[in-house]
């Protein structure tokens, strides 16, 4: 599993800088590269790997679109340590983005990233139909604004040191995190050309892909070694983040996010012995310590 996630990260920085270096140069790239370059574990682009062999799609296109959506990943986690937002100065084991350059420079590189999704995505070097293109430009905007990631961050910040149910958190975790996933796992099918009904059930499934992620987020942040996760544990708890181990226990959220693993396997039946790909980023995503 970590070999087949290595190569897939490894291919998508090689896109990556490839992309970067044929631009013009600026005063952003090096903030840029820093928040995009640092390690991360490019987990989004193994779930569209993943989905997208389901569907047969050719691996090239798949890195080229996994790339954007790290673009907007890595952006999302520049904006989510600044002062204003989570106020964290650890990320992936360095300094956080703007620690290491300053809270301005921190936003317009993270801005320069969300932008750069859309420059790779509306690319020429990306070889599918222009209307399929104006697709997937479509569901990562839905995916990524305030009904998604951004809407989701409010939440987030909103539900500080409140009670709030369980039917809440978990809309809340899926706007957060959940919707880039359901992203991953319907561009295969917008990819292949599929209706409406088929790609909003494959974005259900992201969405609880993405839950079952920032759940298990949430227990490495509970239990976690700072060192070995690369960012500060035990802050939920400090800052009274809305969660589920808030309002259940740990115990009963391991127990809920097993079901969630079970949950999604059953959607995935149909297609047999090539869904176990996906079913083992499943446990790796649940059992993974950072
Ligand atoms: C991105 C549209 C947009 C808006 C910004 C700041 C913000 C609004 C949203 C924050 C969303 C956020 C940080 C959600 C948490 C998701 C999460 C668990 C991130 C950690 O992901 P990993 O473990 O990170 O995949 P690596 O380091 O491996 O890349």
């Amino acid at each position: 599993m970590q070999k087949k996630i290595n190569k897939i990260a490894k291919d998508t920085n090689i896109f990556l800088k490839k992309f970067i270096n044929r631009q013009k140069k600026s005063e952003l790239i090096i903030p840029m590269q820093y928040g995009l370059f640092s390690g991360g574990k490019k987990i989004r682009s193994k779930i569209l790997i993943d989905i997208g062999s389901l569907f047969k799609i050719n691996y090239k296109s798949l890195i080229v679109i996994g790339s954007a959506v790290e673009c907007i990943h890595a952006y999302s986690l520049i904006h989510d340590d600044l002062p204003c937002m989570d106020n964290d100065s650890l990320r992936r084991g360095k300094p956080s983005t703007h620690i290491k350059f300053g809270e301005s420079t921190a936003v317009l590189a993270g801005n320069s990233l969300l932008i750069m999704a859309y420059e790779i995505l509306s690319h020429q070097k990306l070889d599918i139909s222009e209307r399929i293109k104006n697709n997937l430009i479509n569901k990562i905007s839905e995916c990524s604004g305030h009904l998604g990631i951004a809407g989701g961050q409010y939440l987030d910040l909103d539900y500080e040191n409140k009670k709030v149910s369980q039917k809440k958190i978990t809309e809340m975790e899926i706007k957060k995190t959940g919707k880039l996933f359901s992203f991953c796992c319907a561009a295969p099918l917008i990819l292949k050309n599929k209706n409406k009904r088929e790609i909003k059930k494959f974005e259900d499934i992201g969405a609880d892909i993405g839950l079952l992620f920032q759940v298990a987020d949430d227990l490495i942040d509970h239990r976690g070694s700072s060192l070995i996760a690369g960012k500060k544990t035990g802050k939920d708890k400090k800052r009274g983040k809305a969660t589920l181990i808030s309002l259940i226990g740990y115990k009963n959220t391991v127990k809920y996010a097993n079901k969630l693993i079970r949950k999604i396997n059953n959607e995935l039946i149909k297609y047999g012995p090539r869904a176990k790909n996906l079913s083992k980023t499943l446990n790796y995503i649940l059992n993974r310590d950072r």
